[in-house]
């Protein structure tokens, strides 16, 4: 499923986040920026060594030493990926407090197209952010997802954001909620 908003175009498919090729792809890391599981692990193991030296950089120079907050957001290189680079986020971990995991997976979303934006990429892919290993609720978190990606998209002058979803499942989760959130589109 693809929409226009003001001029940018929202699309919808199911993949591999690790082998789009728009100018940006977003990983769903942990605060540490040292990779993990899930798509974090597959985005490091693609991309090659490079790109945990960079991340270990950006914690020591950029953070001081310290974690990546949840909701920030840090851009690196892309190495051996298609895509040119790299925005790391950190979505909730869903504990139970909707209201605060909310507010941080909306971040997480609107700090990586504003940190692309400020970098002057006009394409991103993101996945499903805290889905997996974060247990967030795929229904809410679409919800959440597609209203901030829509929110931005309004606003701003970006060109084109694609979801890429793991599966059917997830697709036909995000494409019902994307069609009750534009019932004008
Ligand atoms: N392409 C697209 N989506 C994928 C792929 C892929 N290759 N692989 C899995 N998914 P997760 P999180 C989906 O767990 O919940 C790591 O250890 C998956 O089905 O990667 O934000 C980090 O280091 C799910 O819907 O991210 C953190 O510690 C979604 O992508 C923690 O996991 C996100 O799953 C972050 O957890």
């Amino acid at each position: 499923m693809k929409i226009e908003i003001n001029g940018n175009s929202l699309e919808l498919i199911v993949g591999d986040i690790t082998m789009q090729d728009t100018e940006a792809i977003v990983n769903p890391a942990n605060g540490t920026l040292m990779g993990g599981g899930g798509v974090d692990g597959a985005i490091h193991h693609a991309a090659g060594g490079e790109l945990l030296e960079e991340c270990k950089q950006i914690r020591e120079e950029e953070l001081d030493g310290n974690y990546l907050r949840t909701g920030k957001a840090v851009i690196t290189k892309g190495y051996n990926l298609k895509a040119l680079y790299v925005i790391h986020t950190v979505g909730p971990v869903w504990e139970g407090n909707r209201e605060d995991a909310e507010t941080k997976l909306s971040h997480a979303y609107i700090n990586s197209l504003q940190l692309a934006k400020k970098n002057g990429i006009t394409s991103i892919s993101f996945p499903s952010i805290s889905t997996g290993v974060y247990r967030y609720p795929t229904k809410l978190a679409s919800i959440v997802a597609l209203q901030a990606i829509i929110d931005f998209l309004s606003e701003n002058n970006f060109g084109s954001v694609v979801l890429t979803l793991y599966s059917e499942k997830y697709y036909d989760v995000y494409e019902e909620t994307l069609k009750n959130l534009t019932p004008k589109i």
